[in-house]
C-alpha cells in the first residue's frame, strides 16, 4: 500500500515537472537595450489582437469531429496531415471582409493598435507572398491581400498596426517546428526552414505593408542568441522603430509579453510589457466557444493590468467570411463607450502607488492618482492606506467633486454613489507624489464589504513555502492561471498575512485551496485573534496544466474582533507531510 502511494506521487512529481517545461515555453525576458522607441506603446494601454487563419475555416470541426478548446491548435491535436488541411483553402472565401470596419471596431473599443496573425502555426500565410504559395492569394477563391487594405485602414484610423508571425512553429513545411506527424523530426533542417520561408516572409511583411508598430513573434525554437540578433538586427534594418515581442526567444526583444491569459502577479517595473488574452477561449474562431467576457469583465481586466502598469492585447476571432463574433462586436463597443468617458485613467498611465484595495485599483500620472471603484463600500468611505495629502478629489465621468477626511492610517473619499456599474473612476489631485506601491503592507478589513479576499500574493512565506502562479487548462491549451501559496509540507513551512481589521466584529474565515484526492485528510492549523483553529484538508482535484483545477471553499473558524487594529493570521501544516494545499484565498466575511 505504502509502495503505491510512493509510485503515485512519484508519477504526480514527473508529471507536474514535464507540464512545467512545457508551460514554461513563453519567453518573458527582453534585451536589455530595448528599441527606444516603445513610448507610444507603453501610452497605448489597449491593443486588439487578431487570429485569422486557415483554422477559422474548419472553427475547431473536422471531418465531423469537434475540436474543443484553442481552435487553431486543432491540425496539430488531430494531427491532421499537412496535404490534408490545406484544402481548407480551396473554400476559404472571406467576401464580407471589410478592412474600414475592422479598424473602426478597434478605434471604437479604445484601442491603439492592432496585430494580426500574419502566419500562424499552421503555415499558412494571410498575405500575398512570393516566398510560399501556400497563401491567401495564391491558393484560396479569394485571391485578395486582405492585409494590405487593413494595414491601411487600420494606420488610416489612428492606430499602429503589427503583424503576428510563427517564426519557428510551421505544421505545413517539411523543415519547420512543431510538425511531427508527417515529417521526420530527425530529416528537419530549422536553419533551412529560417532561412527559405520564414526570415523572407517576415522580410516582405517589413517591406511590403508600410510602416509596422510592432511584430509580434511567438513560440521560439532552432535559433542560437546570435542568430536571434541576426534576424533582431534584420528588421531593424527595415524598419528602425518596428518593436519586436519577447517571444522571440533567447531573452531578446522590446517588450515583454506573459503567458497567454496571465497577469503578472505584481508590477514588473518600468519596461513596457503586455498581457494577452483573448475575448473568449480560443484564439482562432471556434463554432462552440461563446464563453465571451463581458463589457464588465474586460474594463475590470484593462483595469488590472493598466493598474499594474501594463498593456492589454485582446483577441477577437473573426470567422471564415470575414466576420467579427458577434458579441465581439457589442461588447467591444461598450469598453469603449466607458473608455471615451474614463479613457484619461487608463492611457498614458503608470502603475497605480497604493496596494489594491476592497474597493478596487489604482493607476497613476505626475500628480495624479486614479481610483478604480469596483465595489462601494456600505458606507461610501473610500479609504486610501499611506496617503495622507490631497488637493482634490472628484468624479471623473462629471467632475463633481467630492468631500475627503482623515482617517486611521490615511485618507476616505466619500463616493454618493456608484456612476458606473463597470469601474467608477475618482480622480486624485495629488500634493506630491507620496510613498511607493508596497506588496507587502496590511489588506484592509472591514464590515463594509460583503466579502475580504486575504490573497496568495498577500502572503508572507516562510520555509519552503512560496508564492506560485499555477497554470492549468479547461478544453485545451485555454490556459488558465491562479497565483496559490504552495509547498507547504511541515509546520516550518507557513505564511503570515497582514490584516487592518477596521471594523470590530464577527468574521467568518474560509480558506479556497485546491489539494488532490491522494493528499487529502492532511491536518493544518491557522492562528487568529489569540486562537488555534484546526481543519482537515478536503478532496479537489489532481494538479495537471493539462486538466482543469478544481477549487473548494472550507470555513474553518469564526472568530470576534473587539477591537480595530493590525492582526496577523499565520497557517501551516500541523505535522510533516506532504504539500497541504494550493491556498488560493482566505476569505474574512463579516456577519453582520
Ligand atoms: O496564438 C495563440 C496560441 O495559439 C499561441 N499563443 C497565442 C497568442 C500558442 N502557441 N503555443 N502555445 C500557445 C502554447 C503551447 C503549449 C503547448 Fe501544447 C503545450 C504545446 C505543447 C504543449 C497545448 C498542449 C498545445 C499542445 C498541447
Amino acid at each position: 500500500m505504502k509502495q503505491l502511494l510512493i509510485i503515485l506521487l512519484l508519477t504526480q512529481f514527473i508529471f507536474i515537472k514535464t507540464n512545467a517545461q512545457e508551460t514554461e515555453r513563453w519567453d518573458k525576458e527582453v534585451s536589455a537595450t530595448p528599441n527606444p522607441s516603445q513610448q507610444w506603446f507603453k501610452d497605448a494601454k489597449f491593443g486588439m489582437f487578431i487570429h485569422w487563419g486557415l483554422f477559422a475555416q474548419a472553427g475547431g470541426v473536422w471531418q465531423g469531429k469537434d475540436y474543443y478548446g484553442i481552435s487553431e491548435w486543432m491540425m496539430n491535436r488531430g494531427k491532421i496531415p499537412a496535404v490534408n488541411y490545406a484544402e481548407l483553402a480551396k473554400k476559404f472565401n472571406p467576401t464580407k471582409f471589410n478592412a474600414k470596419e475592422w479598424a473602426q471596431l478597434a478605434k471604437d473599443a479604445g484601442m491603439k493598435y492592432m496585430v494580426i496573425t500574419a502566419k500562424h502555426h499552421e503555415g499558412f500565410a494571410m498575405f500575398d507572398s512570393k516566398v510560399s504559395d501556400f497563401n491567401i492569394v495564391k491558393a484560396t477563391p479569394y485571391h485578395q491581400d486582405p492585409m494590405k487594405s487593413l494595414a491601411q485602414a487600420v494606420r488610416d484610423a489612428g492606430l499602429h498596426f503589427g503583424f503576428y508571425y510563427s517564426q519557428y512553429l510551421d505544421w505545413h513545411e517539411p523543415n519547420g517546428g512543431g510538425n511531427r506527424w508527417d515529417f521526420n523530426e530527425a530529416k528537419k533542417d530549422y536553419q533551412a526552414y529560417y532561412r527559405t520561408k520564414s526570415i523572407p516572409q517576415i522580410k516582405e511583411l517589413l517591406n511590403n505593408y508600410g510602416s509596422l508598430g510592432l511584430i509580434w513573434f511567438d513560440m521560439p525554437g532552432g535559433l542560437s542568441k546570435e542568430e536571434t540578433q541576426k534576424l533582431i538586427d534584420d528588421v531593424r534594418k527595415i524598419q528602425p522603430g518596428c518593436l519586436i515581442s519577447s517571444r522571440v526567444g533567447n531573452g531578446l526583444g522590446d517588450f515583454k509579453d506573459y503567458g497567454d491569459g496571465e497577469i503578472p502577479a505584481t508590477a514588473p517595473g518600468d519596461g513596457a510589457w503586455e498581457a494577452l488574452f483573448t475575448h473568449n477561449d480560443s484564439w482562432g474562431y471556434s463554432k462552440f466557444d461563446y464563453n465571451f467576457k463581458t463589457p464588465k469583465e474586460i474594463v475590470r481586466l484593462l483595469t488590472t493590468v493598466s493598474s499594474k502598469g501594463g498593456n492589454l492585447i485582446l483577441n477577437v476571432g473573426p470567422d471564415s467570411t470575414g466576420q467579427m463574433p458577434e458579441y465581439s462586436v457589442k461588447y467591444l463597443r461598450l469598453v469603449g463607450k466607458w473608455l471615451k468617458v474614463n479613457g484619461e485613467a487608463i492611457y498614458g498611465t503608470t502603475a497605480g502607488f497604493i496596494n489594491p484595495q476592497p474597493w478596487g485599483l489604482t493607476t497613476s500620472k505626475p500628480d495624479k492618482l486614479y481610483l478604480h471603484v469596483f465595489e462601494r463600500p456600505k458606507d461610501g468611505l473610500i479609504f486610501i492606506p499611506g496617503l495622507y495629502q490631497i488637493k482634490k478629489a472628484y468624479l471623473l465621468a462629471n467632475k463633481q467633486p467630492l468631500a475627503f477626511v482623515k482617517a486611521n492610517g490615511g485618507i476616505s473619499i466619500k463616493l454618493p454613489y456608484l456612476i458606473d456599474p463597470y469601474n467608477t473612476v475618482i480622480a486624485v489631485d495629488l500634493k506630491s507624489k507620496p510613498i511607493s506601491l508596497n506588496v507587502d503592507a496590511p489588506v484592509t478589513v472591514s464590515n463594509q464589504y460583503t466579502n475580504n479576499a486575504l490573497d496568495a500574493i498577500n502572503a508572507h512565506p516562510s520555509g519552503k513555502a512560496q508564492i506560485k502562479s499555477i497554470t492549468y487548462s479547461h478544453y485545451f491549451g485555454d490556459w488558465k492561471h491562479t497565483l496559490c501559496l504552495v509547498e507547504m509540507a511541515t509546520p516550518e513551512d507557513g505564511a503570515i498575512f497582514l490584516a487592518n481589521i477596521t471594523t470590530p466584529g464577527d468574521y467568518k474565515v474560509t480558506l479556497e485551496y485546491a489539494c488532490p484526492p491522494a493528499l487529502a485528510g492532511q491536518e493544518g492549523v491557522m492562528n487568529l485573534n489569540g486562537k488555534n483553529y484546526q481543519f482537515a484538508t478536503l478532496a479537489t482535484s489532481d494538479y495537471e496544466s493539462h486538466k482543469p483545477l478544481l477549487f473548494i471553499k472550507q470555513t474553518i473558524a469564526i472568530t470576534t474582533i473587539l477591537k480595530a487594529g493590525l492582526y496577523r493570521l499565520n497557517i501551516h501544516p500541523l505535522h510533516n507531510g506532504n504539500e497541504l494545499f494550493k491556498l488560493k484565498t482566505i476569505w474574512l466575511e463579516p456577519v453582520n
